[in-house]
């Protein structure tokens, strides 16, 4: 290699270390994508996008962490019965029902799809104040109701089931107060 043809690969590299600094330094891990309006849309209703900026005749949006994700999830009002020991021996003595998980644990920025269903004989409902989420009444037996929404606050937050009881109109049952249940968003 001639004195000029070794200048000239040298000056070419060093533009071009010099071109991968700067864009390292003021643009760290960006990466834009192009999007079509329609498509940009449904990111932004399914949660994914965190943050829209309105740039004159653009729309910017910052995607949500990779770590976030959709999270399918089903909890239903479950039953069992109370056994209790009469004159030595067992005996059905009551029955008792709870939310079946009692538990539902997300991370923080995941978009929910939770089913909630009603097999028992008496109208039930799942309350969860913390998000505003509420399924209304649920017809005994094929009652069923899916509440979407994206985990954007961490903490426990409990739900229950918001029917008082009544046992005239076979509204819930006579231990609606342990009717409740617990969904854990967990910050990154
Ligand atoms: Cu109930």
């Amino acid at each position: 290699m001639d004195k000029k043809a070794r200048f000239s690969l040298l000056y070419f590299l060093f533009i071009f270390l010099i071109m991968y600094l700067i864009q390292s330094l003021f643009f760290p891990g960006a990466h834009i994508q192009r999007v079509p309006y329609n498509e940009f849309r449904k990111l932004v209703r399914e949660g994914k996008v965190e943050r829209v900026d309105i740039l004159g005749d653009r729309l910017r949006g910052r995607m949500r962490t990779a770590g976030a994700q959709a999270q399918n999830l089903t909890v239903h009002m479950g039953e069992g019965e109370v056994i209790a020991e009469v004159d030595g021996e067992d005996e059905v003595t009551g029955e008792y029902h709870r939310w079946e998980p009692g538990v539902l644990v997300v991370h923080k920025g995941d978009s929910v799809s939770l089913t909630v269903s009603n097999p028992r004989k008496n109208i039930h409902s799942f309350f969860l104040p913390g998000y505003n989420l509420d399924t209304g009444p649920l017809e005994p037996r094929t009652g069923e109701a899916t509440l979407e929404f994206t985990a954007d606050q961490a903490g426990v937050f409990q739900w229950i089931c918001n029917i008082p009881h009544d046992h005239e109109t076979g509204e819930c049952d006579a231990d609606h107060a342990t009717m409740i249940g617990y969904l854990i968003v967990l910050d990154k």
